[in-house]
């Protein structure tokens, strides 16, 4: 085995339980179109044939502790996290043996307890501020988690994305976005929606790093997930990472994908997650022909087993309907604290409200907004001093900016504060 150099090494195990996980979402993913057709599914079925790379990949990053709120496209990252085939196959049929005991479909089920699962939320972009709080209660008990959550091209238009990122950003939340631009919501393309060809770009925006990644290379998926995650995790604050992929199937089942054009069907199919693995582990002498037969027989075993259990449950009894309703004591709230209680109450938690604004948000000479806007019209590169807005001026330790702002921290009177256009200042 001769692996390429990687910034985090995997180990001969770690990367054919890559190929495990994605071959197995893939099978699952077949199979639950086959139970669909024989009209078991109960609601909608949706895909994620094409993402298995992207799902597994960034899931596969993350500790066991940490959380996940999954979207429709993410059961790889469900298996990953430890569910059964049968758990995914029963709640997609709506059996009592499933995670909400049949009561709900499709991906809509967590475990708060042990997986640390936070149920999908079908509004799109409301995981974002959802899983920004999970992680600013993870730091505050002091458990040193990471959040992440998947959301689409399409749903990274939603107000709730924009509201979560900036405040996952202000808070510095251990929270890693993964943002899967499988090139179509519905049956709207990625440039009909938004004028950006990365959307790692949107970072930009809220001031936190962005990573554009190759969603259909599970390797490079990983070490990219895994630098954002480390990043979160030592409280440098939210990362968003692009995965860039394609969703091979339509966007459910009723959908035949007929406004696609063909040839970026073939354009993506050539470039296959599982197929490119493959290659990628016979060239580094991972596998052999035996190993790959004995892991693609054990998965064929394994859903055969599963389904078996998944078909044997019953669908639920009426009666079920009315339980579950309220917490009759089903369950306890605690904290769980990683961390001495008194780190958060005064004293040791008081903070003197008196803040330091570097550069007093003033331009230090350099061109306004407007000014900037003006440039990017005229087809001008930003210089690198426009540039420098946009960074995070909260940063420890102080820039160029702060330290010019400290060496002339004598304020100036509002009536002689005037822009580089020469209007007054406040009078804008
Ligand atoms: C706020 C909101 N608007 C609209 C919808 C309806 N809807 C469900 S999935 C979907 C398309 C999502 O596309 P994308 O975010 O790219 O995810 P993909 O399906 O491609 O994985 C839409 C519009 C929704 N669930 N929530
Ligand atoms: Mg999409």
């Amino acid at each position: 085995m001769t692996l390429p150099e990687m910034k985090y090494p995997l180990s001969r195990d770690q990367l054919l339980q890559l190929y495990y996980y994605m071959k197995l979402t893939r099978e699952l993913d077949e199979q639950l179109v086959r139970l669909f057709r024989q009209n078991k599914v109960v609601g909608g079925l949706y895909s994620s044939i094409g993402q298995e790379a992207s799902a597994v990949g960034t899931a596969y990053a993350l500790e066991p502790k940490d959380w996940i709120a999954p979207m429709i496209r993410n059961v790889g990252g469900l298996l990953v996290k430890g569910y059964r085939p049968r758990d995914i196959l029963m709640q997609y049929m709506a059996r009592s043996g499933s995670p909400t005991g049949g009561k709900d479909g499709t991906s809509h089920f967590g475990d708060l307890k042990e997986r640390h699962v936070v149920s999908p939320i079908s509004m799109l972009g409301d995981l974002v501020p959802v899983m920004t709080g999970v992680a600013m209660g993870g730091r505050y008990l002091g458990q040193k988690v990471v959040t992440m959550t998947w959301i689409g091209d399409g749903g990274t238009s939603t107000g709730a994305f924009h509201e979560g990122m900036n405040l996952a950003a202000s808070q510095r939340a251990p929270f890693v976005c993964v943002v899967e631009n499988n090139q179509w919501a519905y049956s709207t393309p990625v440039a009909r929606q938004v004028r950006l060809r990365d959307l790692a770009d949107r970072a930009r925006a809220y001031g936190v790093p962005g990573y554009a990644v190759d969603g259909n290379d599970v390797v490079a998926v990983y070490q990219t997930t895994k630098t954002a995650v480390e990043q979160a995790r030592r409280g440098e604050g939210p990362v968003l990472v692009e995965s860039k992929t394609m969703r091979m199937r339509g966007h459910a089942q009723h959908d035949p994908a007929a406004y696609v054009p063909p040839a970026m069907f073939e354009y993506w199919k050539a470039r296959d997650p599982i197929a490119r693995y493959e290659a990628w582990l016979t060239e580094h002498a991972v596998w052999n022909k035996k190993v790959k037969a004995e892991l693609d027989s054990r998965i064929e075993r394994e859903l055969k087993e599963e389904t078996a259990v998944a078909e044997a449950s019953p669908l639920p009894q009426p009666e079920v309907a009315e339980q579950g309703v309220y917490c009759d004591g089903c369950h306890v709230i605690q904290a769980q604290w990683e961390r001495p209680v008194d780190e958060v109450q005064p004293p040791q938690a008081s903070v003197e409200a008196v803040w330091t604004v570097a550069d007093f948000g003033g331009s230090n000479g350099q061109p306004q907004a407007p000014a900037r806007a003006a440039a990017a019209a005229a087809g001008e590169p930003p210089s690198s001093a426009s540039r420098k807005f946009g960074t995070d001026h909260g940063k420890p330790g102080g820039s160029a900016t702060l330290a010019r702002s400290k060496a002339r921290a004598k304020p100036v009177p509002a009536a002689r504060r005037r822009a580089p256009s020469g209007r007054p200042k406040g009078r804008r």
